[in-house]
Order: C-alpha cells, then structure tokens, then sequence
C-alpha cells in the first residue's frame, strides 16, 4: 500500500508542474567565479578566473552561476511537439555528469511535460555550456525519445561546468552540471528524502501543494556544508524521478546544501523501494565512481536499500551513517532526530587531502 501511495504522489508531483525555467529564475548553486556577468547566450567576452595551483595540484574552475537568457519562443517545429506541450507544465530534467578530465563528457537532459512526464520527441533544443569564458555554444539538436546526449567539444580542465538546455519551441530551459574531477578525488555520498528530509514522501508534497517547504532533519544542510568545508565533494543520490530535478535542485539551494552532483532516476522500475530496483540503481552509480577512480569516503542514508547500496559500493558498514527506523542496522552508524552531533565529528576531521585545490 505504500508503494501505491508513493508512486500516487509522484503522477500528482508532475501536475505540479516543476518548473522548468526560462532562464535566470533557475539559480541553482553557486557563482563564486563566474561573476554572473549579465551577458546571457552567446556572450564571450573575457573574466576567465586565473586557475592558480593550490598546494601543486589544479583549482577546480567553478563556471557556475553565469545569467542565460533564452532566445524567444519560435514554436514547436512539430505538431506532436504542441500536443505534448499542451498536456501540462515543462518539466525537463538535466543529468549531472561526474568524470575525470581528459574523458569523453556529454551534456545530457530528458525533456517532458505533465502529469505523465511525456516526452518531447523531434524537436530542437539549444544546447550551452559556461566554458568560465561565457555560454559556448554546442549546437541546436533535435530530442530522440526525449532525450538529448550532446559530446562536448571543449577540453575541460578539471572544474564544475553548467549546462543549459533551451526547448526551441516555448523557451523552456533546464540545467545541467558537469563535474570534471581528477582520479582519486574523495566523495561523500547522501540520499535525499527521509535522509536529508524527514521522509520519503516530503519532496512530493512539496510539488503537490507547491507553497508547502519540505522539512529538513536538523542540521541537514549543515551535514553537507561541513563536509564541502573539509574539501569533500558531496554527492546526492536519490530515487526521485529526472522529471523532479528542477524542483530537487532548487530545494537544496533554497535550503543552502552543498552544491554537488545529484543524480537522479530515469526510469519508473529504478525508483522501486526494493534492492532490484532503487537499491541497484544506486549502487551501479556508485560503483560507476569507483571504476573512474573515484574514492567513496562515507554515505549517509535512510533506507535498507541505501545500506545495500553503499555496501555494494564498497562502503564499509563503519562509514555508513543511517538516520530513522534502520538506523544502525548491519552495524551502521545510528543517527536519530537531528544530525547535529554528525556535524560536531566532521568539524572535528581534518580537511580531506584532494587532488584538486576547491
Ligand atoms: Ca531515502
């Protein structure tokens, strides 16, 4: 009965309507190098930061935050395209890349409307990338099935790069983040809903009833700053649908969480609370970290899937932090109420040694 209520409030969810943006309403992490210098799509002048080594290893470039604005709605350029779009609001969702410099990256996006997340199929989108000089273009392309994988042509050196996807035919918008990080960086992983909320269900009310925030655990951000104040990259693993990626995104800024890869279903049989299904779908994840040379310090989570999850991984049971009814379960950590006595640890770690300067 549960699951039934669960997946109920998922098709409500999509009524809702998460927004997809039309353009600098989506402000989703941090600006701290780009300057959001106001030039919009095509803007290419100069304010590249100085990428100056810190302790003989890169800086991470953050070419984050820079202001976009679409070119106008030209209209659908099919008739399926219209249809689509008049079943319900624009709730496009981008997928958050994590790999090493020197990879082949691509910027990637699902593109749905509406109560059933119907896809938008053959029709343009624009397709930019903040390169830390202004919005590189990487071309107009036309969605396959709703999709879009667009290579990028631009070297990348190791940094945080935003994507941005712009639906030709209504000027809907939505975002994505490329993480370029060097091998043997270090990475905290967290669960979002009834880890970092208080349930599994709050993100779906939010959408549901709209003006409804959903409720952090105490010290929930804090979890998260703390860690990235230690050097950490943390990474958010959830089971919501891509199609609640704007409204997750928007979320955690609101709430000032860390910035940070989210990773997010694409399928209906990934978000199943069962090891087969949400609990798979993190650990290939996760375990697509580790093949890249990544190191998945600690995790913190609610569900059994998660701890099957992160065990999987690779995650020892000691490294694992689980708040609510399982807490502690297979010799986990037990948080319950409040993560504040995590925080009080963390502050107390020493900075993790990363082969980046952030
Ligand atoms: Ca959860």
């Amino acid at each position: 009965m549960r699951n039934l209520a669960y997946f109920a409030l998922i098709a409500a969810a999509a009524c809702g309507g998460a927004p997809a943006g039309n353009g600098d309403d989506i402000l989703l992490i941090d600006a701290r190098s780009t300057g959001g210098d106001g030039g919009g799509a095509g803007d290419g002048d100069g304010g590249a930061p100085i990428d100056a080594p810190g302790n003989g290893v890169p800086a991470l470039r953050h070419c984050t935050g820079r202001a976009f604005t679409p070119t106008p709605a030209a209209g659908f350029a099919t008739v399926g395209g219209t249809l689509v779009a008049l079943g319900g609001a624009a709730n496009h969702g981008g997928e958050d890349i994590v790999t090493p410099p020197g990879t082949p990256v691509s910027a990637r996006a699902r593109f749905t409307y509406g109560t059933t997340a119907t896809a938008l199929d053959q029709e343009p989108v624009a397709v930019w990338l903040d390169d830390c000089n202004g919005w590189h273009a990487l071309g107009t392309h036309t969605t396959a099935a709703g999709q879009l994988d667009v290579p990028v042509d631009v070297t990348l050196a190791p940094g945080i790069y935003e994507a941005r996807f712009e639906v030709l035919g209504d000027a809907s918008v939505t975002v994505s983040y490329l993480w370029i990080l060097p091998t043997g960086s270090h990475i905290a992983v967290t669960d979002i809903d009834g880890t970092l909320t208080t349930s599994d269900t709050e993100l779906f009310v939010q959408i549901l009833l709209n003006s409804y925030v959903p409720t952090a655990y105490p010290s929930a951000a804090a979890l998260t700053t703390t860690h990235a104040a230690k050097h950490h990259v943390v990474a958010y693993i959830t089971g919501r649908p891509t199609f609640l990626a704007i409204a997750s995104r928007q979320w955690l800024a609101d709430l000032g969480f860390a910035p940070g890869p989210l990773h997010l279903t694409t399928t209906t049989a990934e978000g199943l609370p069962t090891n087969t299904g949400v609990g798979d779908y993190k650990k290939a994840w996760l375990q697509s970290l580790t093949a890249k040379g990544y190191v998945l310090d600690l995790a913190y989570g609610n569900a059994t899937t998660d701890i099957y999850a992160y065990e999987g991984a690779g995650i020892a049971d000691t490294k694992q932090w689980i708040i609510g009814t399982n807490a502690g379960m297979n010799g986990t950590n037990a948080v319950m109420d409040s993560w504040a006595a995590r925080v009080a640890e963390v502050q107390a770690m020493p900075v993790v040694a990363q082969p980046f300067s952030p």
